[in-house]
């Protein structure tokens, strides 16, 4: 990858409004291209790949997140974040998996086969309103469909302001769509089941001549190459492209916001039900069953609503009472250490 500047590696006014003028002058901005357990790999105007050890400080980075570099080279703060994908991981320490931040868009990725689901579209959909990140819904395998259209039209009915794409992924110029949301500046990552097309569309997004494995290659001083791990990658559009394993374990868990901005008619619609705590199931003076029942409101998103947030509640309870539980057994392992120290001191 060659350098590039500060604004084509995504950094824009969100970012710069954090910073004084004093420290932009006595910082390097540097993003975060890849992670590992003890060093990060580092973009910034001068490096294309610079390596930095992880330090205490440095406890809760990610891929894409903007750091200051001082000037004896080492981390000084990280910025604010446009956006977030976190997972939410039980363990003794760390609560909250981060998996990608600044991302700007992500396609939400779904073939038209026996794949095409709307519950699924719609769950990927409150993962991304949940993170801040802007969703493109991207049809795949337009190609072996009849009805595309059909389809197209089921996902539009979702959201009539939501961005539907219907792709052929390994059709350069079908794709071509796409482009307009990987422009210069801007950070994408994919999202969706398996099969249904994410790497033949990033395939075809890098271009055809493997850009991916060329990308992620970086002369070392023989001239050989070396694959690196890297999360980033520059794009023929001037696009960066996240791609992190991290993005594949992505849960519901405490994202009833990112629901809610999902189902947004139902939120509204829910506010004019006669009980506050209205179920909607067969209380009276329920606006959102009267919606179903004059047709301007699908039961089945009804029933995935709940379901989501259902899902998103057991999930969160689940992590509570595991984190609890770990609290309990490092209590435990404390007594215990702290016992067999007084038996020694007797
Ligand atoms: N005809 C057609 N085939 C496609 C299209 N998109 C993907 N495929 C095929 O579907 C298969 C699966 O595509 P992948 O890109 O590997 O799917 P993926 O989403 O990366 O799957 P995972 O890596 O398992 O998550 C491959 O054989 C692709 O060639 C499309 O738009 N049209
Ligand atoms: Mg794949
Ligand atoms: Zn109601």
């Amino acid at each position: 990858m060659s350098l590039l500047s500060l604004s084509q590696m995504g950094f824009n006014a969100f970012f710069q409004q954090q910073l004084s003028l004093e420290q932009l002058e006595s910082y390097t901005l540097a993003r975060i291209s890849a992670q590992h357990r003890a060093h990060i790999e580092l973009m910034t105007e001068l490096h294309t790949n610079l390596k930095m050890s992880v330090t205490s400080l440095m406890v809760d980075l990610t891929v894409g997140d903007w750091i200051l570099i001082n000037q004896q080279g080492l981390f000084e703060q990280r910025l604010d974040r446009q956006s977030l994908f976190a997972r939410k991981s039980a363990g003794s320490k760390v609560d909250l998996q981060l998996i990608a931040a600044n991302i700007n868009t992500v396609f939400i990725v779904c073939s038209l086969d026996d794949n095409f689901n709307l519950n699924r579209i719609e769950r990927y959909l409150a993962l991304a309103y949940e993170a801040n990140v802007e969703p493109v819904v991207v049809l795949t395998k337009a190609d072996c469909c009849h009805e595309v259209d059909k389809y197209r039209g089921q996902v539009q009915s979702l959201d009539p302001m939501l961005m539907v794409e219907a792709v052929n992924a390994l059709d350069t110029s079908s794709i071509e769509p796409l482009k307009a949301w990987c422009a210069t500046g801007k950070t994408v990552a994919f999202i969706g089941s398996s099969g249904v097309g994410k790497s033949t569309l990033v395939n075809t997004l890098l271009d055809d001549n493997s850009q991916l494995t060329a990308a992620s290659r970086e002369d070392d001083n023989r001239g050989r190459h070396t694959t690196t791990s890297r999360s980033l990658h520059l794009m023929p559009t001037g696009g960066l492209l996240l791609d992190t394993p991290g993005m594949r374990e992505l849960q519901l868990v405490d994202c009833e916001q990112g629901i809610s901005d999902t189902f947004s008619e139902i939120t509204a619609l829910a506010n004019q039900c006669r009980f506050a705590n209205c179920q909607h199931h067969s209380e009276p003076g329920c606006a959102v069953n009267v919606a179903i029942e004059e047709g301007d409101l699908e039961s089945r998103r009804l029933d995935n609503y709940e379901k989501l947030l259902k899902e998103q509640a057991r999930n969160s309870a689940t992590l509570a009472q595991k984190r609890s539980k770990d609290k309990n057994l490092g209590r435990f392992y404390k007594s215990v250490i702290k016992e067999s120290k007084q038996r020694k001191n007797k």
